[in-house]
């Protein structure tokens, strides 16, 4: 039976949002950005803003690509520049909804200086910040965020520079809303970019996130999942948190939530406060007054907030329609789960299965993965047990094979 990719594409629940036409995406498995854009998606449709006044701005990077997929306005631009061409984008266009989303090297290391102006000017933008800790694109090199003493291609002995904590940076700088979470936290991620496009200001939110080809390989961190847990082991929630305590250390604890949600005039406002007393009440803004543009806000805003009635009626009617057994028979389903995991695994001793994958995570760079996971394996079990439990093996030949070769010695 052959597969019709394009009813496929169309029917996908993603082809409102994403250019399906370009899917299969880029990213590796594991990687954090998928999750993010699926998170951003989502955000967008709750919102009840209006796609077609929206505008995602890229730069470049594996997070850059971004753009490239969003079925909305959308700019792929240079290196660094994402700022200022949402910047250009919002001054030419300031009934646009304008979003950056990139990476952290993109971000804070080249574009870092449009970061800070951006942000000291509370410009009305959101930006959404993928920080993996490394130049994923480009190979994995060291970037403003890197971890004091974490591999990297650059820093293959570690890395003897301290990171920006981006929450403190940009709340110095001048930004009115501050959240970071980590790609585990998709609802969360949903809820904070939710509430930044429905917001006036420059928006920051940070979502820590898994590079697994190159950060977590290089570092000998596993793979996607084990990062996950890690997240899910080491976030800790802190909603208003001084953003000077937001540091994270390598594999370190993370701190998570809302930091700073407050109002200040905008840079546009500030535009217009400026000239209003200049020109008086004749000013105006691309052909339209200052009455006239509240005006049509304020229609824009009873516009949104319909639509989010319409679907919290339309999630209402849903959650109604599905008849209680359906759903219990779900949970059931799931509960069951765990007992279809692998035979092999199954048959594995507990100690054994432990002990085939902590040692690689927590003996991290200083150990050389394959001789502690092949040493504990072999403490832990027995022939047929080592068999069993073949994950650990290859994940240890394949980190083996990908980390630099000094730090194998
Ligand atoms: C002016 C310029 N310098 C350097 C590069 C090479 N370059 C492309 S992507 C990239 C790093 C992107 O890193 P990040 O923003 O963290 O995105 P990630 O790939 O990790 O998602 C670099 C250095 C470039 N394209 N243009
Ligand atoms: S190289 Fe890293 S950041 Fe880029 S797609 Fe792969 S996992 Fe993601
Ligand atoms: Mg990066």
């Amino acid at each position: 039976m052959s597969t019709d990719i394009k009813s496929f594409k169309a029917g996908s629940p993603m082809s409102d949002v994403l250019r399906m036409e370009r899917m299969p995406h880029i990213w590796c498995p594991g990687c954090g950005i998928g999750s993010e854009v699926n998170s951003f998606a989502e955000a967008v449709k709750r919102s009840g803003i209006d796609p077609k006044k929206l505008v995602v701005v890229s730069g470049i990077g594996c997070t850059g690509r971004v753009a490239g997929y969003v079925n909305f306005d959308s700019i792929h631009t240079t290196h660094g520049r994402a700022i200022p061409v949402a910047t250009g984008v919002k001054l030419a266009n300031p009934d646009l909804t304008v979003v950056v989303f990139s990476g952290e090297g993109d971000l804070t290391g080249i574009g870092g200086n449009h970061l800070i102006h951006a942000a000291r000017r509370n410009m009305d933008l959101v930006v959404i910040c993928n920080n993996n800790f490394t130049y994923g694109m480009t190979g994995g090199q060291v970037t403003p965020t890197t971890p004091n003493s974490a591999i990297a291609s650059t820093t293959p002995y570690g890395n003897y520079e301290y990171p920006f904590s981006l929450p403190f940076l940009v709340d110095a700088a001048g930004a009115t809303y501050i959240a970071r979470w980590t790609s585990m936290h998709s609802r969360n991620v949903t809820q904070s970019i939710e509430e930044a496009l429905l917001r006036k200001g420059f928006s920051f939110i940070e979502v820590i996130s898994p590079c697994t080809t190159l950060y977590l390989r290089r570092n000998r961190l596993g793979d996607g999942v084990d990062m996950l847990q890690h997240y899910q082991e080491n976030s800790i929630l802190k909603h208003g948190c001084d953003t000077r305590e937001t540091a994270i250390d390598y594999q370190g604890k993370i701190v998570v939530g809302k930091f700073v949600d407050k109002n200040k005039p905008t840079y546009l406002e500030g535009v217009d406060k400026c000239c209003v007393k200049l020109v008086g009440d004749d000013y105006q803004l691309y052909g339209k007054t200052i009455p006239e543009r509240e005006a049509e806000e304020k229609a824009e805003k009873e516009r949104i907030a319909a639509r989010r009635a319409a679907m919290a009626a339309t999630e209402a009617q849903g959650e109604e329609a599905v008849p209680a057994k359906p759903r219990k028979a779900l949970a059931a389903k799931v509960k069951k789960a765990p007992a279809k995991a692998p035979k092999k695994a199954a048959a594995a001793p507990k100690a054994a299965k432990k002990a085939a994958v902590k040692p690689v995570k927590k003996t991290a760079a200083k150990a050389p993965a394959k001789k502690v996971a092949a040493k504990a394996v072999k403490k832990a079990a027995p022939k047929a047990v080592k068999k069993a439990a073949p994950k650990a093996t290859v994940k240890t030949k394949a980190m083996a094979k990908a980390a630099p070769k000094k730090t194998r010695k």
